[in-house]
């Protein structure tokens, strides 16, 4: 009666669908409670000459208006303390806030924040990363990975290819906005419920910023309506705005910021600008390869460093680069401070690998399925990184195999081509791409997890760890190993709601390691009490053999007329005074990292290869996705519906940044498309009329119980959309190798299809 590898239900799935689910800002009123709201910057960069905020105080229902000045600390960040929470003499992004309002009622709020009045003195603002190089405007330490001789490499190389890999950012769109309620307790203690990621971040930044000890803050967090790495870091502003308005007012305090605001205000997925220089011969094989990686860090550097070293050690993606050099700088702009989002930074470095592999392809008029297996990494050799981590029980060359038979690939391609021949109102492009995804934090000491299981006189079981739900079935994963565990019914496991009071100093959920984590952590507590009644049952039977739990029942596997309920096991414990709760820990082995001499920042990597089919209207570069087909090494699944919910949702996901998700931005940087009106995510219709998702039968033995982490790496399986756009624009580029930006919009295919229509009818050289 294995639990592991069913599909029990996503522990909130009838929540979800019937309204029951909880999210903080469906939490009934507390008495006395404020709405808190905040006034944000509208310049990207200006000074603060005076603030006038008398005229709001009077307004009817205005609780509190809370500055700079009322914080006990004002500077806090994840990897530099160099962010500020509320804007002291300078606003350095357009969204930054400034003031705090607590009121009575969302009139009161609406009608104060009209009434300050703020005297700016606008700025210069740097707004993008070519004016941020202009400008020198960097953060520290920019960082480089470099092996063999690329420059000696790059000078010999049969054919060189040089160009610049483009991608715009991607808002997270949630569809639960910023939220956090804060409940004043005794002694000046306070409670947070949010909708964070991170709770240990939220604790610590809110003891800090108010002058409290880390044990006066409990922070809670129940589920968050999707967060996708925007609730990694930034869900920490409002729930130390509210902490601050309860803190003043001793008042139970809400905030929930609005859909534009939250757009407004939060940073994005990181824009970057990644020049290449790539020699390779005559059958495509890559000797060499320089990648100067830029990305757009906003105006403070969040999680940026982490994002870029994400970016650098997946810029090879599947495929061995002999002579590599790879330098990684963040510009520091007057946007938002960018932030996580799912992928991490390795979006941006495996896109910019696989359009080269298009490129390469273009110029060699060669299948680019066979410039990728000609660079695919090895089994026994080429299969070092860059940053000199193997690459173990690597399934790349089988996925590479498998794939596009499964997808008829080869057929398809002949098809596509004879189809672009024919047709005047459309076009096709077809290909196949790769995910090699590390898995860990990139920072080693964030790869540990604690878990507390406490073991009732009944026999059921709760389960509170440092992972938060996000819809993503981390709950379910956990529940299912302790009840394989305990070899009782997943029924009779609960896992509670994520608190700091039972779970200190926890990584974010983050980085797809959540249950690789922090089931690793409810794994060893579960063994530790299984050892302890495993103990009890000899004494009690005077059992000889090993003592099997499984199926609810404990029995002597050397003598099976000793058996019992685990309930009954639980009774005797109990009476013999055994400890029937325990808490567990655990430490991602095997990995090392350092920026200079490299090392193993991964314990393993998730694996896939995908192909897809665009088909595209020449007259308006309206695109369609006609057949996904998607192929993943994810181990052996904890849970295989949550799974296939994972890479449904990451491919989709991943298409938006791709294809159809378009930060606009006007001459000031303000945000144009900050709704879903202007900003447009995949819907139904965006689907691929053709979706084949599976996997490989292939045992992770590193990790939980032979699974593989699944939340992040699917996302990069929709570059093979893009890559299919690339080369469709392959057919109307008159010879020249196709450039193609993220997004691929309609708009950027119509003018890229524009552009080469052009340059044949006026015969211009390009
Ligand atoms: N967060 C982080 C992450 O702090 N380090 C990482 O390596 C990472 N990777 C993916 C997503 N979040
Ligand atoms: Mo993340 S991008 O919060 O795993």
């Amino acid at each position: 009666m294995a639990v592991v590898g069913k599909n029990v239900p996503h522990d909130s799935a009838r929540g979800h669908v019937s309204g029951e689910s909880l999210y903080v800002d469906d939490i009934a009123p507390a008495r006395g409670e404020v709405l808190v709201d905040f006034l944000w910057s509208p310049h990207a960069r200006a000074r603060i000459r005076s603030a006038d905020l008398d005229a709001a105080r009077k307004v009817p229902g205005v609780v509190a208006l809370l500055t700079h000045r009322d914080l006990h600390h004002n500077l806090f960040g994840p990897i530099y303390k160099d962010e500020i929470l509320l804007a002291v003499d300078e606003c350095t992004f357009r969204g930054q806030p400034i003031v705090v309002i607590a009121a009575e009622n969302a009139e009161a709020i609406r009608k104060a924040r009209a009434a300050i009045v703020i005297d700016y003195e606008p700025l210069e603002p740097i707004l993008t990363i070519d004016q941020a190089i202009a400008a020198q405007s960097f953060f520290p330490d920019p960082r480089i990975i470099r092996r063999g001789d690329a420059d000696a490499a790059l000078a010999n190389a049969e054919h060189i290819l040089e160009g610049i890999f483009e991608n715009k950012g991607q808002d997270h769109f949630y569809l639960e906005s910023q939220a956090a309620l804060a409940f004043p307790e005794e002694h000046g203690a306070l409670t947070i419920l949010s909708s964070t990621q991170n709770p240990t971040e939220v604790q610590e930044v809110i003891a800090h910023l108010l002058g409290l000890q880390m044990n006066q803050v409990v922070v809670e967090t129940k589920r968050m309506g999707g967060a996708f790495g925007g609730k990694e870091c930034q869900a920490t502003h409002p729930a130390a705005m509210a902490a601050l308005a309860a803190q003043k007012t001793r008042r139970p305090a809400r905030i929930a910021y609005n859909k534009d605001d939250d757009m407004h205000a939060t940073g994005k997925r990181h824009p970057f600008q990644n020049r290449y220089r790539v020699g390779f011969n005559s059958s495509g094989e890559i000797v060499a390869a320089q990648f100067d990686l830029y990305s757009d860090g906003g105006a403070y550097a969040d999680l940026s460093p982490a994002v870029m070293g994400r970016a650098m050690t997946h810029v090879d993606n599947a495929y061995f680069i002999p002579n590599v050099e790879i330098r990684g700088t963040v510009c520091r702009t007057n946007m938002p401070p960018n932030t996580a989002f799912r992928g991490f930074g390795g979006p941006q470095g495996a896109t910019t690998i696989e359009s080269v592999m298009e490129e390469i392809a273009a110029v060699l008029k060669k299948d680019a399925l066979d410039v990728r297996r000609a660079n695919c990494y090895g089994i026994d050799s080429r299969n070092t990184t860059p940053y000199g981590q193997i690459v173990e029980n690597n399934t790349l060359p089988r996925l590479f195999k498998e794939l596009p038979e499964r997808a008829d690939y080869k057929r398809r391609l002949a098809e596509v081509k004879r189809f672009n021949e024919s047709s005047e109102t459309h076009l096709k492009g077809i290909s196949t791409t790769a995910v090699k995804f590390g898995i860990s934090f990139n920072t080693k000491f964030l790869n540990q997890a604690n878990a507390l299981v406490n073991v009732y006189l009944d026999g059921s079981v709760q389960v509170s760890t440092g992972a938060t739900e996000m819809g993503q079935g981390v709950n379910t994963k956990i529940q299912q190993v302790v009840a394989d565990e305990l070899g009782i019914e997943p029924e009779r496991v609960i896992v509670m709601v994520t608190s700091t009071e039972k779970n200190n100093n926890t990584s974010a959920t983050a980085a797809s390691s959540a249950a690789d984590l922090n089931g690793g952590a409810a794994v060893d507590a579960c063994r530790r009490i299984r050892e302890r009644m495993a103990q009890v049952f000899r004494t009690s039977t005077a059992a000889k053999g090993e003592i099997v739990f499984a199926d609810g029942q404990v029995w002597d596997a050397a003598d099976l007329t000793k058996k019992m309920t685990f309930d009954d096991l639980v009774g005797i414990a109990y009476r013999s005074r055994v400890s029937l709760g325990e808490r567990g820990f655990y430490a991602t082995p095997r990995i090392s990292w350092d920026w200079t001499t490299g090392g193993n920042p991964f314990l393993y990597f998730t694996m896939g290869v995908a192909c897809s089919e665009v088909l595209i209207d020449r007259f308006t570069g309206e695109m369609k996705v006609l057949r996904s087909d998607v192929l993943m090494d994810i181990g052996r699944p904890i849970n295989p519906g949550v799974d296939r919910g994972q890479i449904t949702g990451a491919f989709i996901q991943g298409m938006g940044w791709l294809t159809t998700e378009d930060l606009q931005y006007g001459a000031q940087g303000e945000l144009l498309s900050h709704s879903p009106t202007t900003y447009k995510i995949p819907n139904i219709h965006d689907l691929p009329e053709v979706f084949n998702v599976d996997w490989i039968e292939h045992d992770n033995p590193v990790n939980l119980y032979g699974s593989k982490a699944v939340g992040e790496p699917p996302l990069l399986m929709s570059i093979s959309v893009w890559c299919a756009v690339k080369h469709a624009l392959s057919f109307v580029s008159n010879g020249e190798v196709a450039r193609l930006r993220v997004p691929a919009t309609s708009e950027e295919i119509l003018m890229r299809m524009s552009h080469s229509r052009a340059a044949v009818a006026q015969g211009v050289q390009r």
